[in-house]
């Protein structure tokens, strides 16, 4: 059994529905994410994932590189 890890993650840049599909979509794509819904209005992605494949700063990356910021 994997262990599963939850976290919140604030995040900028997202000004539509777009917008956080893509948030989703990047954060549902790592491997080890086992859930990722983003609220945005309150511009929070949940995510559960897995530490023992990634850590919070990969998440982080992921957001990233799909061009929105963390924090
Ligand atoms: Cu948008």
């Amino acid at each position: 059994m994997s262990e599963t890890k939850k976290t919140e993650l604030k995040i900028s840049g997202m000004a539509c529905a777009g917008c956080s599909a893509a948030v989703e979509r990047a954060l549902s794509g790592l491997d080890g994410v086992s859930s990722a819904r983003v609220d945005l209005g309150r511009k929070t992605a949940y995510v559960e994932y897995d530490p023992a494949k990634l850590t919070e700063q990969d998440l982080k990356r992921a957001v990233e590189a799909a061009g929105y910021k963390v924090g």
